[in-house]
């Protein structure tokens, strides 16, 4: 006997062809039966019609910076006047600017902002969200930032740490201290909290060496956690080769990523996580290597990078439709970006991702003709419904 069973419905199970009459059994808040509607003879004690809705996984979103305080719409404003994201960072704004807001702000004020925040994501049957942390760049302020992380409901949280994301001002001029800082304190003390699930870095000009980088990805290996990269975002630096070099679940971001390191992700068997929030707000004209991912057989996920500075985004719908206006994804393969490979990017293919027999009852109900709507629309929310773990929320 299934818990409940969705007739009348569309799957776009993700793990297979669409299924146009179909059935979705849950039991104990896991999927127990996914098929055709004239190969089910289950019995359920709650029969739903989904009316022809169509069913997909609730989405994952494997990159955000959803918790932080105060707001740079100011300079969203020097940027229009033509002042460059590089430049204000190096002028203690961007990131720093986070920083101070967030280190000035309560646990309690920084959760009330972000489960707000998050509200956007559970209107579009989210499932899943990965929340870095990054604006503390001190113990204190880290940790509670992941507290925060764990502490939001309605969805499932994936938490990394993100202590290499700038040099925080005290540090000023001595970044191999603050390194020294992240790896001999405030990491060892997330974790001992378990608190991280991940561990990322911003590898870039204006953040942290390769070198830098390692020295942290190899903490994480003593810690037995696994890494992730904000690669070549902004310039070559070898990004994507370090990443698949330490085993990296993912390589994020990548515009300036060359061949080698795409075939560096490859043998690695690290996702490639494309942000076009990120491309869009910055006015980017360098285009991640699509052709060259594809090539390689490179897993290709999709996310927010929802944060402050570079993609007040909080909308997968829109991501989507971002990936394929500006990077020319096909709508199945921005679709995919949103649920296998952004489970797959956070190490959860087991659990989410796909409509399977075994995963968590995680999906979204969708009044839409085809699932290619979902990325072709703009600013629409066809969503009407959304179930977690077996229950409609
Ligand atoms: N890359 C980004 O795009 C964000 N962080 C990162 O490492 C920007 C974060 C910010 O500007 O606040
Ligand atoms: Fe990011």
């Amino acid at each position: 006997m299934h818990d409940a069973v969705w007739l009348n419905a569309r799957l776009a199970t993700m793990a297979g062809p669409v299924i146009r009459d179909g059935a979705l059994a849950a039991t104990a808040g896991r999927i127990s039966w996914a098929g055709e509607r004239r190969d089910w003879k289950g019995d359920a004690r709650v029969e739903h019609d989904a009316r022809g809705a169509w069913i997909l996984p609730g989405f994952v979103d494997c990159h955000t910076h959803l918790v932080y305080a105060g707001s740079r719409a100011h300079e969203f404003e020097l940027r229009l006047k033509g002042a460059g994201y590089e430049e204000i960072a190096k002028t203690g704004g961007g990131i720093l600017s986070t920083v101070r807001a967030t280190r000035a702000a309560s646990q309690d004020e920084l959760l009330a902002l972000a489960q707000r925040r998050l509200r956007s994501w559970l209107a579009e049957g989210a499932a899943v969200l990965e929340v870095k942390s990054g604006y503390g760049l001190d113990r204190d302020t880290e940790l509670k930032m992941l507290r925060v992380a764990r502490g939001l409901a309605g969805v499932t949280v994936k938490t990394t740490f993100l202590g290499a994301h700038a040099l925080p001002e005290e540090y000023k001029g001595r970044a191999e201290a603050y390194i020294d800082l992240v790896c001999a304190e405030v990491l060892p003390a997330a974790a001992a909290e378990k608190l991280v699930d991940a561990v990322d870095a911003f590898c870039e000009r204006i953040a942290f060496s390769r070198h830098q980088t390692a020295r942290v990805f190899d903490t994480a290996k003593r810690l037995g956690l696994p890494v992730k990269l904000h690669a070549d975002q902004l310039s070559d630096l070898g990004g994507a080769a370090l990443a698949a070099k330490h085993g990296a679940l993912s390589a994020d971001h990548l515009e300036y990523t060359g061949e080698p390191g795409v075939e560096a992700l490859a043998r690695a068997g690290s996702v490639a996580v494309l942000l076009p929030g990120a491309f869009y707000f910055l006015r980017e004209t360098r285009l991640p290597p699509i052709a060259a991912l594809r090539r390689h057989h490179v897993p290709i996920a999709l996310a927010t990078d929802h944060n402050p500075g570079s993609s007040p985004l909080s909308s997968p719908l829109l991501a989507m439709n971002m990936a394929c206006t500006l990077f020319r994804l096909t709508p199945e393969e921005a679709l995919a970006g949103f649920t296998i490979n952004a489970a797959r990017a956070l190490g959860m293919q087991s659990t989410h991702g796909t409509l399977e027999v075994g995963k968590s009852a995680d999906f979204a109900l969708w009044q839409i003709e085809s699932p290619a709507e979902l990325a072709y629309a703009i600013g629409a929310n066809p969503c009407v419904g959304r179930v977690r773990a077996g229950a409609i929320q």
